[in-house]
């Protein structure tokens, strides 16, 4: 290898391992389950961890003798003898939330449980965002209905009987734009359409995704009608990040010479959602169609569905 080439390899490793590092973490949280009580739970992304066991990597926990502590509940039927761990690290995911449940063992009051944390500790925003919130100790992390932000509290109350979880969104997960609608065919303000066209539009949204199952599409003509459940007449094609909405002529044949119109909004997959703000609303009129005649096949050069 060339002395520049070692360079450019050694600059490269660098900058590879730099970015690895910014992805890598760990934040303690304290639980305190009563008034003079505190155990250190500590959570941890790094490079090669596993949901599961990973030796050097997580620490297991040990009841003590007096049954009283805290820990990470672990299900790892690889490594069967760590069921409890003190600090519980997992792998960089980028794609999808993590999860750390949090359990308190040995203390009965009734008191609030409390969780607390250091606001400043939190892994920079660059790296994600924490949300915290509580279980019932059966129920799955799903079940959490309530998130707080992390970064503007520094503690959290739970109940007996519950488990404190918190939750890591990586920052290519954050998505606060509403789906975006393009592609009309036939184009708005179209005329002279022949009767047969199908209805296309394309739904694209970044990061999340449209949830097809909150489309709202209102489908009506000029004379006054609405069609009913004109939603459930689209057949969906995924595009790459969204999707291509197609609509026959619900008879057949788009009535001649009306003007039919449609609204469309959507929502994305995000939670809360991102929905937009307005409809969009389309429209075009279609020709007349003398009896007994089918027009040659003519079609106005139409834009090719992309939203560029
Ligand atoms: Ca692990
Ligand atoms: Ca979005």
């Amino acid at each position: 290898m060339s002395k520049g080439k070692f360079i450019v390899a050694v600059a490269a490793l660098t900058l590879l391992s730099g970015l690895a590092l910014a992805q890598s973490w760990t934040f303690m949280v304290t639980l305190e389950p009563e008034v003079g009580a505190s155990h250190n739970l500590t959570m941890a992304v790094t490079a090669g961890a596993t949901d599961g066991y990973d030796d050097y990597l997580d620490v297991p926990y040990f009841t003590p003798p007096d049954g009283k502590g805290a820990f990470f509940p672990l299900d790892d039927p690889v490594h069967p003898a760590y069921t409890k761990l003190s600090t519980d690290a997992r792998g960089i995911e980028t794609t999808d939330y993590t999860y750390w449940v949090m359990r308190t063992e040995g203390y009965y009051g009734l008191d609030p449980r409390i969780a607390v944390w250091v606001i400043d500790d939190l892994p920079d925003s660059t790296v994600g965002f924490f949300h915290i919130g509580s279980k019932l100790v059966s129920h799955s992390v799903d079940s959490v209905s309530d998130w707080v932000d992390m970064a503007t509290a520094d503690t959290f109350e739970f109940g007996p009987g519950e488990d404190a979880v918190v939750r890591f969104t990586p920052i290519d997960m954050v998505d606060e734009e509403p789906p975006y609608i393009c592609g009309f065919i036939p184009v708005n303000g179209a005329s002279g359409v022949e009767n047969d066209v199908n209805i296309n539009f394309d739904i694209y949204d970044n990061i999340r995704g449209v949830d097809l199952s909150a489309v709202d599409f209102t489908l009506w003509y000029d004379t006054g009608d609405t069609i009913e459940d004109a939603v459930d007449l689209i057949s969906w094609t995924p595009l790459v990040g969204g999707y291509r909405a197609t609509l026959a002529p619900p008879d057949g044949y788009w009535p001649d010479t009306t003007g039919i119109f449609y609204s469309v909004s959507a929502c994305d997959l995000a939670t809360p959602p991102n929905c937009m703000g307005s409809d969009s609303v389309i429209g075009f009129t279609t020709t007349e169609v003398p009896p007994g005649y089918r027009p040659a096949v003519f079609r106005e050069p139409q834009p090719a569905g992309g939203c560029d």
